[in-house]
């Protein structure tokens, strides 16, 4: 057994230093040794005070996420909360100075555990915070009661609610920590060690009082963070939970406030939203692990970049990398091209220096990394180039064919295409190991999903590279196979086929978009097609057509090529699926029309339009994801359902909380998708194919995620 809690004696000072790598997360047994040593520093005689510090990295992360999955029960949740608060009740009640040394990140449970010492010293870069709510949990060691007694219930609040971190500098000015140094932190912990310890000062964070004007100003708070919250956190309950437990530190003694903490956590940990965050939190990070590619595969170093295509998406990127940091070239085959993007993109950053996420310094500094250009000069240094040209696949492929000829030959290039088949394109280039897609959502440079597809060519250099830049770029990649519309835009064109479908069959616009907007997405199908722009979805249609291909099985709508003939191409042309105030503007309102052309649509397919329930539009669209999820899964598209979660996540905001289309169809039970799809094959035909891995998943029990399924 590796030791956990690492004894030292320094200078009268019992050193106990955390040694769970790689973030010293808080397994039962860590929570043990560090009990443990505490003990012993009060009961070894050549020790005056004790400092509890990290080794690695990171102070103590938090808890062992994985830990919760092994509460089942309400009880098991309370008993174990009870054993960490009476633990830490034992560091607070420790005779002897107990200091907490921060440097990297105390976070959850680490916080918890440094605000049971009895001082806190931190250096400068270190962070601190009560992230458990990004987790559907709370706080459950003490964090609601002791972080309102060191820094108000304002602070604690904010922190609590949004789980964004803080600095040290800001938590020192809160009152959470007590001191902060600019680099020897050992010394400075043994140093306020010694002090207290030679005035015997010990200070217990239970015992600071509430007085009755901050209780009275706490709880003011409270009231105004639910109010936020009621609009902010849709359908999420942790911030909620969070605020009772505050509630109950201003107005109950320390221990009946741990105690509602108890029971609140509890109900959290077992929430479905719990798991669904949970989920997430692992499937995040497990995107980046490509099992045939090690991790010690070579990766090029990414200096400068260059971009093809100054269009919207072309800008985005180039943005992307601008901010972070990449010199890029952004190249356009006319002056009049390169002004409008460069005009996009000066527009872009003026946006955000007016609403103060950004100074005119910033701007100035990262609109210089962007040379617009008309010429490839200056492509023999990049290191990567993404291609952004109109999506036709003879100009890409003629576009490949040139950068070969301009770039060196370890470069890398990308194609920003949504629907291409990368493998021309690698063929095309003469260069196919070096060909990959980076497909980016719009606004690039917003957005933060990057589908990196891989072609049948592709190197390994070429995809851990991918994956690794698109960290640096602020981006979660996920490495995808190259079928038509990868991963993310092959299960929305199924996504779209029921949403158009559903109209035709009574739903209306607004009635769409609201179901799935309650459901938990920021925009409903609509909405979203709306802003995107109508003629880009007609025009892939079209393309396909040409093609005899279509983008999903099953009748296609003519609705919305009727919306394009009319011009309507959404926001952009003041009108799409709803008008707007404006071209370009955001005020929106239905409109008549649109249920007058698709009653003409489906008397022309035969369909009698009735009313449709809410329930049923969202059954429908996310069983169409789960169905066409579980064949990209099979078809070995996307590696892990975990992959196509954080796609949709990322790609699209399917709510977070509900853990992504696949986590979510094992909430609802497969059994229970899968008779849906027979149902609706049943009702609209035979296109609503099952696919073979949910009935091979139902018929031995599974979920997605391996685990027992009940029956329908
Ligand atoms: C809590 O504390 C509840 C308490 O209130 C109640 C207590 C009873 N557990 O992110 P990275 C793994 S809830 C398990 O890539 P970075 C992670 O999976 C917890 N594993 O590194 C990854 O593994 P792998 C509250 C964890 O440098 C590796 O560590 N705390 C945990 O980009 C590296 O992680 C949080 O929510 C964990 N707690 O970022 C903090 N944390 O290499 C969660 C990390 O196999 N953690 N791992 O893929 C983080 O925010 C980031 O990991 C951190 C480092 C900022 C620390």
């Amino acid at each position: 057994m590796p030791t956990l809690v690492h004894y030292d004696v320094t200078d009268r000072v019992a050193l106990l230093t955390v040694d769970n790598p790689p973030v010293n997360a808080l397994t039962p047994a860590l929570w043990n040794a560090i009990d443990e040593a505490v003990a012993r520093g009060v009961a070894d005689e050549a020790v005056d005070g004790m400092v509890l510090i990290g080794a690695g990295s990171t102070f103590i992360a938090g808890a062992d996420i994985k830990i919760f999955d092994t509460l089942r029960s309400r009880e098991q949740c309370l008993e174990r909360s009870a054993a960490n608060h009476a633990l830490l009740a034992r560091l607070e009640n420790a005779t002897k100075p107990l200091v907490a040394a921060i440097h990297g990140n105390a976070l959850g449970g680490g916080l918890e555990v440094a605000m049971a010492c009895h001082f806190r010293i931190a250096v400068v870069s270190a962070h601190v915070g009560q992230p458990e709510v990004l987790l559907g949990i709370i706080p459950g060691a003490g964090g609601t009661q002791r972080l309102p007694r060191l820094s108000g219930a304002a602070v604690a609040l904010e922190m609590c609610t949004g789980g964004k971190p803080v600095s040290a500098p800001d938590a020192l000015r809160a009152g959470i920590l007590d001191q902060v140094v600019d680099d020897d932190l050992r010394a400075g912990a043994i140093a306020l060690v010694n002090t207290r310890a030679a005035t015997g000062q010990i200070r217990r964070t239970r015992d600071i009082a509430i007085t009755p004007t901050e209780a009275a100003a706490g709880l003011a708070a409270c009231e105004k963070t639910r109010a936020a919250l009621g609009t902010a956190s849709r359908g999420s309950r942790a911030p909620f939970a969070v605020v009772d437990a505050i509630e109950a530190a201003l107005t109950l003694p320390f221990d009946a406030g741990s105690a509602r903490e108890r029971e609140l956590s509890a109900d959290c940990i077992l929430s479905t939203e719990s798991k669904a965050l949970r989920h997430l939190f692992f499937a995040e990070r497990e995107v980046s692990k490509i099992p045939d590619i090690p991790k010690d595969t070579p990766v090029a170093e990414i200096r400068r970049a260059a971009v093809v295509g100054a269009g919207t998406m072309g800008a985005g990127i180039a943005m992307t990398y601008a901010n972070a940091g990449i010199p890029v070239l952004l190249k356009e085959v006319d002056e009049a091209a390169l002004e409008r993007g460069m005009a996009t993109i000066r527009r872009n950053y003026e946006s955000s220096v007016a609403k103060g996420r950004m100074t005119p310094d910033a701007l100035a500094r990262t609109i210089a990394r962007i040379t617009p250009t008309t010429s490839y000069d200056g492509f023999d240094s990049v290191d990567v180039v993404v291609e952004a040209v109109f999506e036709n696949m003879d100009l890409k492929k003629a576009t490949f064919a040139e950068l070969a000829g301009v770039t060196r030959a370890e470069c890398l290039l990308a194609s920003n295409s949504s629907t291409l088949d990368i493998d021309e394109l690698a063929t095309a280039s003469g260069r196919p190991a070096q060909v990959i897609g980076h497909h980016y959502f719009s606004p690039a440079n917003v957005m933060k999903l990057l589908e990196i597809v891989r072609a049948r060519a592709t190197s390994k250099e070429a995809v851990a590279t991918s994956l690794t830049l698109a960290k640096r770029l602020g981006k979660v990649g996920v490495v995808v196979g190259n079928c038509f519309g990868f991963v993310a835009n092959r299960m929305l064109a199924y996504y779209m086929r029921e949403a158009y479908l559903l109209l035709e069959e009574g739903g209306t616009v607004p009635q769409i978009d609201r179901a799935l907007v309650e459901f938990g997405f920021p925009v409903g199908p609509f909405g979203m097609q709306d802003i995107a722009g109508i003629d880009v979805g007609t025009r892939i249609r079209q393309y396909l057509a040409s093609l005899g291909k279509t983008r999903a099985e099953g009748p296609q709508s003519e609705v919305p090529d009727e919306l394009f003939a009319l011009g309507r191409y959404g926001q952009k042309t003041g009108a799409g699926w709803y008008k707007y105030d404006a071209p370009g503007g955001r005020a929106r309102t239905p409109d008549p029309l649109i249920d007058e052309i698709a009653t003409r649509a489906a008397a022309r397919r035969g369909v009698t339009r009735g009313p449709i329930e809410d329930a049923d539009i969202v059954a429908r669209i996310t069983t169409a994801l789960a169905n066409e999820g579980a064949r990209v899964l099979e078809e070995g598209y996307a590696l892990r359902p975990g992959d196509i979660d954080v796609i949709y996540v990322y790609g699209f905001g399917f709510p977070r909380w509900r853990g992504g289309p696949m986590f979510y169809a094992d909430t609802v039970g497969l059994p229970v998708i899968l008779a849906r799809v027979r149902e609706y094959r049943e009702r609209f035909g035979d296109y609503w194919r099952p696919a073979p891995l949910l009935e091979r998943l139902v018929a031995e029990g599974r979920g997605f995620y391996g685990q027992a399924q009940r029956s329908a």
